[in-house]
């Protein structure tokens, strides 16, 4: 053990400790990843974090109605059956502060904030090829230095305030719902306008209609959802849950998406109208995320997607007492789940108060924003006096893009993913050795329950670093043939689910003006992904380039 206390990097003299390892980010990523380098390997390991405290983008996201689509059981590390007994969960779906507390809890139980810096934003990466070793430049201006970079960022952590003409004039107050100030906003008494209706703008509409005196929804895609039907867990449910944790733990194990149900092996059409529409009720009664498992072909085949569809869309009809704003509601122009399928409170049901008011602003878009509010091209203006951005993230490779991260040759990460995001299972750039990034475009990630990923990726990662440890192995760095094969079979995978027709969903880039139209998640599954890596590490980390010691001296 170090003599002098150490302090997130730095020793108590103020010295820096010669680092193995620089994680960015202390979310559910970075957090494990520290546990497992430390702890596990002993490694001396970093986490450098912008924030002020834990929890990654639960520490951002303080949204109104902020909350996880994941049950609370499901949405927690699966690694300790110690963390798992101990904490337990209030609610079906944990909200935003209650997730916050227990990433909090586990970051005191596994004693990580010692190593942890806070407030230390990262500006710059550059890899040192002669040392063999990444530079790591704060806003602060520090530099540190360390052989292995992870990042662990987060995929939705880059938020996106779309550049709407006239913002710096508007004389009320505005907030992305990615950077929620944390003293929270006061709507009382305001007239609100909401822009964005994914699955943040759908959780947020019915509670700030709860306090604000008129709101306004602007909607550009109309979107379905589906009830989340949250609720306190009642004792009986909690000791069952705790009874059930090997059971969950393999279910999340062996699901494509990593939640803790499985999709029915039937076809939509293996059934008749009548039964088909008794399943989807029975769906939508239990509520959440697992509606799209009644079926197994509702994300691969059109006709069966529309049955689901047509479902859903008739349920806001239903729903919506004024037929012209249902209208609008149910005018959805993407197959069902092919953008990130949201589930609600009562988000339809708030359009039937009478202070609420939907806008489409596909038919009549923003034009500007004004002093006084927003006006559309038809010249029609609303008043405000606050705007809130439910306007999504650069996903994927915006939180990556700007550490500007600098490989071999001085080609900067920017410069390599010009055309779009390319790597290796997700987690290695050619050209970046090293570097692993936890969650990266090209991995399941954003497409299932991300503590699962994680956990995957976080314990790949930890014993891939070991093996090269064990193999007097310097260097890993994906090649640049393992990258192409692999890029192919993303794409393959994606163009074998209706996912890449929701021409503007951010799985694209499609959200953010100029980036590359590249379908960035692995659409192959979970399980699959986890069988694949671990036959390229079975295989002696197949598709990588390792350099050893003897080789690095030459
Ligand atoms: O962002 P989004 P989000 N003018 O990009 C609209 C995760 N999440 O923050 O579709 C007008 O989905 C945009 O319209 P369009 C989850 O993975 C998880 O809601 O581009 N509108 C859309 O309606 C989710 O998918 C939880 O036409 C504009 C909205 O803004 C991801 O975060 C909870 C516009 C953005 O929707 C992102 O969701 C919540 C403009 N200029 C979120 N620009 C969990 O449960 C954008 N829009 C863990």
């Amino acid at each position: 053990m170090a003599s002098v206390a150490m302090n997130g990097g730095i020793s108590a003299d103020g010295a820096q400790r010669k680092l193995d390892a620089i994680i960015i980010g202390a979310g559910f990523s970075g957090m494990y990843q520290l546990h497992c380098l430390r702890d596990r390997l002993g490694l001396n390991a970093v986490v450098l974090e912008a924030a002020d405290g834990v929890g990654g983008t639960w520490y951002w996201n303080r949204y109104p109605g902020a909350r996880c689509d994941s049950e609370s059981h499901s949405y927690c590390f699966q690694f300790s059956d110690e963390l798992l007994t101990e904490w337990e969960w209030s609610e079906r779906y944990p909200g935003q502060a209650e997730i916050l507390r227990y990433m909090n809890f586990v970051a005191d139980k596994l004693d990580l904030k010692r190593d942890i810096r806070f407030k230390t934003r990262v500006v710059g990466a550059r890899y040192d090829e002669a040392a063999n070793r990444w530079t790591v430049t704060t806003e602060g201006g520090e530099t540190l230095t360390a052989k292995y970079l992870i990042t662990a960022v987060g995929c939705l952590s880059s938020a996106n305030v779309p550049k709407i003409p006239g913002l710096e004039t508007f004389e009320g107050d505005w907030y992305h719902t990615g950077l929620w100030p944390h003293e929270g906003v006061d709507f009382s008494g305001k007239r609100v306008g909401q822009i964005g209706t994914g699955s943040t703008g759908i959780q947020a509409v019915p509670v700030i209609a709860q306090t604000a005196k008129t709101l306004t929804v602007f909607q550009r895609t109309a979107n379905y959802s589906v009830p989340a039907h949250n609720a306190p867990l009642s004792p009986e449910r909690k000791r069952e849950l705790k009874e059930r944790l090997a059971e969950t733990r393999r279910t999340m194990r062996s699901t494509p998406n990593g939640h803790p149900f499985v999709i029915e092996n039937r076809s939509v059409f293996d059934v008749d109208d009548d039964e088909r529409l008794r399943i989807f009720e029975k769906q939508w009664e239990m509520g959440g995320l697992q509606f799209r498992a009644a079926f197994k072909d509702i994300l691969l085949d059109k006709k069966a997607n529309d049955e689901a569809a047509n479902f859903l869309k008739n349920k806001i009809r239903q729903i919506v007492k004024d037929p012209e704003t249902a209208e609008k509601l149910a005018n959805i122009d993407h197959p069902y789940s092919t953008k990130r399928p949201p589930i609600d409170s009562f988000y339809f049901d708030t359009y039937n108060k009478p202070h609420v008011k939907l806008v489409d602003v596909r038919s009549d878009p923003i034009e500007a924003i004004t002093p006084k509010g927003i006006r559309l091209k038809s010249g029609e203006e609303h008043e405000l006096d606050i705007i809130v951005f439910a306007t999504g993230f650069d996903a994927m490779t915006g939180s990556l893009l700007r550490l500007n991260i600098t490989g071999r040759g001085g080609r900067t990460l920017s410069e390599s993913w010009k055309a779009g995001p390319t790597n290796y299972l997700g987690l290695q750039v050619s050209g970046f050795p090293n570097l692993f990034t936890i969650t990266g475009p090209g991995s399941p990630s954003v497409l299932c329950n991300m503590p699962v990923p994680i956990e995957q990726h976080v314990e790949w990662i930890t014993d891939c670093i070991d093996y090269m440890r064990r193999h007097d192995v310097e260097a890993i760095e994906a090649t640049p043939e393992a990258m192409d094969r692999w890029v192919a079979h993303v794409n393959d995978a994606a163009n074998a689910t209706l996912m890449p027709q929701a021409g503007h969903s951010w799985y694209l880039g499609a959200n953010v003006p100029g980036k590359p139209r590249v379908f960035m998640p692995y659409a192959g599954g979970m399980a699959r992904y986890r069988g694949i890596c671990d036959d390229v590490a079975a295989k002696g980390y197949e598709g990588f380039e390792m350099t050893r010691a003897s080789a690095m001296a030459k």
